[in-house]
């Protein structure tokens, strides 16, 4: 490992935020030497909790952050921030949106926060997320809040790992039961209901309730529903101590720890090769032959693809 890397790692361990901040960015963008430098930040993860908060655009999950890292600041925990923002037109500057509405915490010595642009990047999004909370994690931080839209796949794969999952919901909004039901009702520990300061927070309310109940009636665990006022702080205490009783109670939940490495396993590799195919495919034109191959009929794609990818199937055969 080159000497900046090194250099970097012991900055960070003796508390440089600074070098925190741009061993984060030197991973993000996959900087040579990487890969060795998470190999020895690794050692020092693991005991950093992940909050994954998620629910529709604008619901207040930034606004809920903020005021769950304010006291978990006031009860001594040191505290990490990742929020990915969406890629979406709708939310251009939400970067700088969030960075405004985060000033309570971010200001605090104990809190760092991120913002990670998806930036359309295919997959890996994940992945990007979970360096850089192992990164945040072996800085020493006890818990990581992890903000994401809950609309697309990506966006929801990036909190499925998270120890605490939180799906926020508002009332008034006739989709918020819908995008519940697409997908992310089964992720959720807890249920938010933000903005109880709107009428018809009680329905909401009612409403997961009685979802929830059919699930119960199968047999899942039925998650809490808490009502908050984000801006006003209302509920947040009641949030928070929920938070931290499952916690404790999902410290032995079975086969979790297993099925987290499994999917950063998997994440891992899928990031990996999907960097190098597209930074080395075209190397020497040889995407563009292919390309004219296909065009002008002389291959078909599956063999090109077969080609591509055989070294690895050989590894990984089917049967
Ligand atoms: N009335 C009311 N407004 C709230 C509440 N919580 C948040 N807001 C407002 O809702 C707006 C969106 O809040 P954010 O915290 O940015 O929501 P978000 O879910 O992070 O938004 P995106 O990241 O853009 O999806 C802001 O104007 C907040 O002030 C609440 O409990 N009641
Ligand atoms: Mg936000």
């Amino acid at each position: 490992m080159n000497a900046k890397w090194t250099k970097l790692i012991d900055d960070m361990k003796t508390g440089s935020v600074v070098a925190l901040s741009k061993i984060i960015t030197r991973v993000e963008n996959r900087e040579p030497g990487w890969m060795e430098a998470m190999k020895q930040i690794y050692p020092d993860t693991g005991d950093a909790k992940l909050i994954g908060i998620t629910g529709s655009p604008g619901a207040g999950k930034s606004t809920l952050t903020n005021k769950i890292g304010g006291l978990l600041v006031d009860r001594g925990f040191k505290i990490g921030i990742i929020a990915v923002d969406p890629s979406s037109p709708f939310s251009g500057g939400a970067i700088l949106g969030d960075r405004i509405r985060m000033t309570d915490v971010s200001d605090l010595e104990s809190v760092f926060v991120r913002s990670m642009a998806t930036r359309g990047t295919l997959g890996g999004l994940n992945q990007s997320a979970r360096d850089v909370a192992k990164i945040m994690d072996a800085f020493g931080k006890d818990y990581i809040i992890i903000e994401t839209v809950g609309v697309g796949q990506d966006e929801v794969e990036v909190v499925k790992t998270a120890d605490i999952v939180i799906v926020v919901c508002v009332p008034g909004q006739g989709d918020s039961i819908q995008a519940i039901k697409a997908g992310i009702m089964e992720i959720a520990d807890i249920f938010v209901v933000n903005k109880a300061d709107r009428e018809d927070a009680e329905q909401l309310v009612m409403d997961i309730e009685s979802m929830l109940e059919l699930d119960a009636a199968l047999g899942k665990s039925k998650p809490p529903v808490i009502k908050t006022v984000a801006t006003k702080g209302e509920g947040i205490l009641d949030l928070v101590d929920k938070i931290l009783d499952l916690m404790t109670s999902f410290g032995s939940k079975p086969g979790w720890e297993e099925e987290r490495i499994r999917v950063e396993l998997i994440g891992l590799v899928e990031k990996e090769l999907l960097d190098r195919i597209k930074k080395n495919w075209n190397k020497n034109g040889r995407l563009d032959k292919a390309v004219r191959q296909v065009l002008d009929q002389e291959k078909d794609p599956y063999s090109i693809v077969q080609q591509v990818i055989s070294p690895l199937i050989s590894l990984l055969p089917e049967d």
